[in-house]
Order: C-alpha cells, then structure tokens, then sequence
C-alpha cells in the first residue's frame, strides 16, 4: 500500500535530522492544497469561475479562485504555531504569523489562474525560509539557496502534491479518501532534452542571445544543435515544471524590451525560488540567463526575474549565450 504524505514525513523526517515543526508547516501546506483543490474540482458548480471584480500589487485582475485560494492559505497558516510570517502574490505585504514561529511561508495560491475558466491545469507554488528574531520585511528577502523546502500543488487530471526537503524530489497523488499518497521516491532531470517552451508570440521584444538561442531550436537538426526540438506551452508554470521533472525538458520566461524596467515576468519569491530549488534538488539547472536564481538577493518581495530552468545543457548553453554576449 503506498504510503500517505505525513508517514513519509515522520520517515522522512528522522532519517535526515529534520525539525519537526518543519514538518507541521507542510503538512498545513498539503491539507490546504486538497482543499483548494476540491474548489477547483467543482469549478463552475461552486460558482468560482471568473472574475474577482479585484486587482492584486501586481496590477492583475483577480480571479475567484485567486481570492479563495489565497484566504484558505493565509487561514490556515496563520493557525500554525510555527509559522511567523507569510507573503502571497495576492498580498501587498507580508501578513505576521505567530510571533514564536520558526518559518516563513511565500506562495503564489493559484499559479496560472488564467487558466481556470478554461479548465487547464493550475497550481499552487510555496517556499519555505527560516525565520528568527523580529518579523520585518528583511526578514523574507533571502536567498533562494536559504530554503528549507518548496514544492507546489498540480490541479490536473490529477491533483498532485510535489515537494522537497533539501533531500530529493518526491511526487504525490491525491486519492479516492483526499489524502496524498507516495506515488514518486525520485526525480531525475536529463541533462540533454529535445523539448522546450516558451511564449514565442514574445518572440520580437527578447534579447538577441535569445532570439537566436529559439531560432537555433527551431533549424532542428539541420542547424547547430543537430536534433529536432518540440515546443509546449500551457501558460502555466507548475504544468511546466513538473512536465521538466517527470521528462526534461527546459522553460524560459525572459525578459523583454516591453518594459525594460521589469527583469521578467515571473516573481522570483513565490515562482521562480521554489521552483528553482525543486529543480536543482533534481538535477538540472536555473538560471536567470546570467546567475543561478537561488544566488539571487532579493531586493523586494514581488521582484520579478527572468528565469531559464530545465536540463542542465541547454541551461548552460542559453546561459553562456546571454554572458557571452553581454561582454561584447
Ligand atoms: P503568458 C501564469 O500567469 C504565469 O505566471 C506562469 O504560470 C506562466 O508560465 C506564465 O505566467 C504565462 O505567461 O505571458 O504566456 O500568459
């Protein structure tokens, strides 16, 4: 029978010295999950598709489910006695959480949402950060490289919960009794792939490194690389990066000249940490198409990145492209 997510915790837990109460955060995270996840089962049924009439910091229109997911996550959090603080994509500020609390928890609750009124898979994205001493913002701007675990909810054909501990990648399924149960122990991105995504309708106000980086894809295997490249786009990331996990791949969202003030489109706290963590603990890569992410300083807590992550030699490859051009 396959083991359900808090006894693989408990396991988990002792086999690598992990604080207990680390392992009372995810929990919450996981049982907010599969409640967020029955409201989107229902969609229209539950009267949560469309509109929130509302924007958010980021000058998005919300959806419903943003709101409700977002509410259901900063409730149950803030009712955990270890976690001191929050921050949402959905929330200007941070939110204090108990003043004794050990972690901070960052989350985008419904990453996607555009997505939502179509029924195509969405998600929920969290990073976790120790936390000691007074609650500030500083408090949440650390590195990436300081997580103590991320991972995300997927609201697909199945719902999935998908995390990390510092100690691997480990996949679960959402069952018939709502409860997750183990259905992966490993995740191993190749170092070469033959799929990409990214927005091409973007295609125009990129960098030329990454213009010509796609149109090196696209020559296929008559052109420099030598194989023929598939391209997938769903226009959600967590869709995005567990496709990467469970087959390779890369993903790049990078910057334009659209607004050149803004570094990318994907915030780095909530998005592109967790997710970069889960990648790396896998094997590939993610860069920002200069420095690895999870080197990043942050400045803000709604700091937008560009991001390139997936199989390390294509990584590596747009990486050194951007660099390279750059010292031109
Ligand atoms: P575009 C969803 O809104 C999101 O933040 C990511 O999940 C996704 O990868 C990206 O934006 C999609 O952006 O410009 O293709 O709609």
């Amino acid at each position: 029978m396959a083991q359900n997510l808090r006894a693989f915790l408990q396991e988990h837990a002792s086999a690598h010295q992990i604080d207990a109460a680390l392992i009372d955060v995810m929990n919450t995270v996981a049982d907010t999950c599969v409640a967020i996840s029955s409201k989107v089962r229902l969609g229209d049924l539950a009267g949560i598709i469309g509109e929130a009439g509302s924007g958010n910091v980021q000058g998005e229109d919300q959806k419903k489910l943003d709101v409700i997911a977002n509410n259901m996550l900063v409730e149950a959090l803030q009712g955990n006695k270890h976690v001191a603080g929050l921050a949402s994509e959905e929330e200007d500020n941070f939110v204090a959480g108990n003043v004794d609390g050990k972690y901070l928890v960052l989350f985008d609750p419904l990453d996607g949402s555009s997505n939502i009124d179509v029924n195509i898979s969405i998600g929920t994205i969290f990073s976790i950060l120790p936390h000691e001493g007074t609650l500030e913002l500083d408090s949440f701007l650390q590195a990436g490289n300081q997580q103590v675990a991320s991972g995300y909810a997927l609201y697909g054909p199945q719902t999935l919960f998908v995390l990390t501990l510092r100690h691997g990648v480990f996949v679960f399924t959402l069952n018939d009794a709502n409860e997750f149960v183990l259905t992966r122990d490993t995740c191993q991105i190749s170092p070469s792939t033959k799929e990409f995504a990214i927005n091409m309708s973007n295609q125009r106000h990129w960098q030329s490194a990454m213009q010509t980086y796609v149109a090196e894809l696209l020559e296929g295997k008559t052109g420099k690389r030598g194989k023929d490249y598939n391209m997938r786009w769903v226009a959600s990331m967590v869709a995005e990066v567990h496709r990467i996990l469970m087959r390779s791949g890369v993903f790049m969202y990078p910057k334009d000249s659209r607004d050149p003030s803004k570094a990318g489109k994907l915030r780095l706290m909530y998005e592109a940490n967790p997710m970069s963590l889960l990648v790396v603990q896998a094997g590939g890569a993610s860069t920002n198409a200069h420095e690895n992410i999870l080197d990043i300083q942050p400045q803000g807590l709604h700091q937008r990145v560009s991001v390139v992550l997936g199989s390390t030699d294509e990584v590596s490859y747009v990486t050194e492209k951007h660099v390279s051009s750059n010292m031109q």
